[in-house]
């Protein structure tokens, strides 16, 4: 049988409020994806709707791991990062980037900084503008319309996805002429569906993906799609086929979790539901064929 592809995951540990690594982990696994997590922070919850939360910064850690990593000579296929807790943090993912990266393995950074138009408030200036540069490394960014209007440096509110030519236009403005791929979120062009816009630098192409519109906005949804996708993409999928699957994965989890009517900042309910990113039965061994 084949090796599963492995992804190492530069995130966070928030320990209640689904976000980060408690979302990626599980969702990579369900995938069929090994997940090794290089932790950013410790956090008791995440910082948007909870005050108060404790933080433990893992930067140290982060250089000791990494360093010991190489020791393994292990090698990944993917690289995926989100959520960073220090300007200094971007600077040692960057490095990690450059010293893990080899022919095959895709990095994909979701330049995680902020959501309907403000950035996270840990977030200073300093640490966008490091993002930036950590996100000139990647082979794929993963935006949000707040986060894109920050990378390219424009206001938020002119940074509009309404139409189709807007999303076309924004997402290739963000491909470094062309140079990475791009998956920008938050795209709602027609009455009840969202989605993104993709750019794909390997065909050229621009494409849009749209997912039922579901109601409310819930937490970690942005680390579900990222997630989602990541897999997708090392398991060999083309950009705007693991960029559906992602959009059509979160808008169903969104729906589930308003049904539920969990608090919003609890984020979104996915646990149930990660057995439709399985294998479909047409694609398990024979051996498993019957489970
Ligand atoms: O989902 C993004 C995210 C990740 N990690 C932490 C956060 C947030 C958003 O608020 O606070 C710690």
């Amino acid at each position: 049988m084949k090796n599963l592809p492995r992804v190492a995951a530069v995130h966070d540990l928030s320990c209640f409020g689904r976000c980060s690594l408690t979302i990626v982990l599980p969702t990579l696994a369900a995938m069929g994806v090994q997940c090794c997590p290089l932790p950013t922070a410790c956090l008791s919850t995440h910082t948007g709707g909870f005050t108060g939360n404790t933080f433990l910064d893992l930067t140290e850690q982060m250089e000791a791991i990494a360093a010991h990593w190489k020791s393994l000579e292990l090698r990944f296929d993917g690289i995926y990062t989100g959520f960073m807790g220090s300007r200094r943090q971007m600077a040692l993912t960057e490095d990690f980037l450059r010293a893990f990266r080899r022919p095959g393995c895709l990095a994909v950074v979701d330049p995680v900084m902020g959501d309907h138009g403000r950035p996270y408030r840990t977030y200073t200036p300093e640490m966008c503008r490091a993002m930036t540069s950590l996100a000139e490394l990647a082979d794929v960014v993963t935006p949000n319309r707040t986060e894109a209007a920050l990378l390219l440096g424009v206001p938020y509110e002119e940074l509009r996805l309404d139409t189709e030519a807007d999303c076309r236009r924004w997402a290739e403005a963000l491909s470094l002429e062309g140079r990475r791929s791009v998956v920008l979120t938050g795209v709602s062009v027609e009455p009840g569906a969202a989605g993104a816009v993709c750019f794909d630098r390997a065909a050229g192409r621009t494409e849009l993906v749209l997912a039922p519109l579901a109601e409310g906005s819930y937490h970690g949804t942005g680390d579900l799609f990222a997630g989602v996708l990541t897999g997708g993409l090392v398991k060999g999928a083309a950009l705007a086929e693991a960029a559906g699957r992602a959009a059509e994965f979160v808008s169903r989890c969104a729906r589930r979790t308003r049904e539920a009517g969990t608090p919003v900042r609890e984020g979104v309910v996915f646990e149930d539901q990660l057995w439709r990113l399985g294998a479909p039965a047409w694609e398990r061994p024979p051996e498993d064929a019957e489970e």
